[in-house]
């Protein structure tokens, strides 16, 4: 690993100007760069930030999910002329549909993306909005809701998965290399080899020349005449994520279509955070808070997870005294554990999570162990989330 991420480093002066972008469906982005809009609709990047090994840390920003491309100043958060007034393609719940972007060749960085779907109609709302720009806040809490809506490539039956977070680190499907040619641990797997095997320009980017990206996904049963499909690709190479959306409707599924508008949002949103601030003036410090850890853990049957740490409470690095997760919001395409725990303020501790086989065996995550400082708060405040990745 050591290696590979040294050999990453050296690539960084020669790659930096890569990047990727979804075109199929049409993306804001792509429409933006057809329109005469945006000269380089591969460049659309948030950055800098922590963008791998935990594919959730980063926070959207000003990028928000559909992106901003800094180079041009526009904003893909909300609808334009060109793009956002209309769905590209009609979707019915549960078809097969393949959704492809693409990479430029000077620098497809390797890592993972995903596919998103938020089924939030009040959220997805405020990027459908002509004239209205979403809060970093909102784009935010767009951000979640997609990846509450995350497309497992798992769903695709027969599909290889690799390159897709919903495979955990260990698998074989769990792949972060170069996504097409020259391969940067490039001494057996060089050329084209990658997602597509597809030949440069079988798409376009504006630097080098562009190669396909292309996976299967499913249509969730959801109903809505005007949502978003969200692309989200973290980088390996560099501290780098790619935002895009498309604009996309659904029929045929099962759940309800519901409209709100904007204003009624705002209005509520408004609400909610004038009686936070009125339950602020109450406060009594308190001594211990809830904490809910949200770990996304692909896992087979028979596999449990728990948390283990530096604290006693949390079994002193020794895995037959940590805590047991729960897999009671585990699905497929989210493959959820979680346990919230009452912990001391002010404590910091160091924390991995640990599989047990069904066997009994203990398998430890890799990389540095995480870390975790329990913030002061109110008496009676709800639980803070900390949402992780198993890595
Ligand atoms: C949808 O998002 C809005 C705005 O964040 C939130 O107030 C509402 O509770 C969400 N609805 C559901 C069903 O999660
Ligand atoms: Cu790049």
């Amino acid at each position: 690993m050591k290696t590979l991420f040294a050999l990453a480093a050296s690539n960084l002066l020669t790659a930096v100007y890569g990047h990727g972008y979804l075109t199929i469906p049409a993306s804001r982005t792509r429409l933006g760069f057809e329109a005469g809009i945006d000269t380089c609709p591969e460049c659309s990047i948030l950055e800098p930030v922590s963008a791998w090994p935990d594919l959730y840390a980063a926070p959207v920003g000003r990028s928000g999910p559909c992106g901003y491309n800094a180079r041009v100043s526009v904003d893909y958060n909300t609808p334009s002329d060109n793009w956002g007034n209309e769905p590209v393609v009609s979707y019915s719940s549960g078809d097969i549909v393949d959704i492809q972007w693409c990479v430029d060749n000077n620098g497809d960085h390797g890592g993972m993306f995903t596919y998103g779907i938020c089924q939030n109609q009040t959220l997805v709302d405020l990027f459908l909005t002509p004239g209205y720009i979403p809060t970093n806040d909102e784009k935010q809490a767009a951000e979640d809701c997609f990846f509450d809506g995350e497309l497992s490539c798992l769903d695709v039956s027969g599909q290889t998965c690799g390159y897709n977070p919903d495979c955990a680190s260990g698998e074989a499907c769990y792949r972060n290399d170069w996504f097409t040619c020259n391969a940067f641990a490039a001494s057996s797997n060089r050329g084209c080899q990658g997602v597509d095997g597809a030949a440069l320009n079988s798409c376009t980017t504006t630097i080098s020349g562009g190669y396909t990206v292309t996976k299967k996904i499913k249509i969730p049963d959801y109903n809505s005449d005007h949502t978003l499909l969200r692309m989200r690709w973290n980088s390996f190479q560099t501290g780098q994520v790619y935002l895009h959306c498309a604009d996309i409707s659904i029929g045929g599924g099962s759940s309800p279509t519901t409209t709100s508008s904007i204003s009624s949002s705002i209005s509520s949103s408004t609400t909610s955070s004038s009686s936070t601030s009125s339950s602020t003036s109450s406060c009594t410090p308190a001594t211990t808070l809830p904490v809910t850890f949200n770990a996304k853990i692909t896992t087979t049957y028979g596999e449990n997870v728990y948390l283990v740490g530096s604290t006693t409470q949390l079994g002193s690095w020794a895995p037959s005294s940590g805590i047991a997760l729960s897999a009671a919001g585990y699905t497929t395409s989210n493959p959820l554990w979680s346990v919230t725990l009452n912990l001391a303020v002010g404590t910091s501790f160091e924390y991995k999570y640990v599989k047990k086989e069904a066997d009994g065996s203990i398998v430890w995550e890799s990389g540095s162990n995480r870390a975790y400082t329990v913030s002061a708060g109110c008496t009676g405040a709800s639980a803070t989330t900390k949402a992780d990745t198993w890595q």
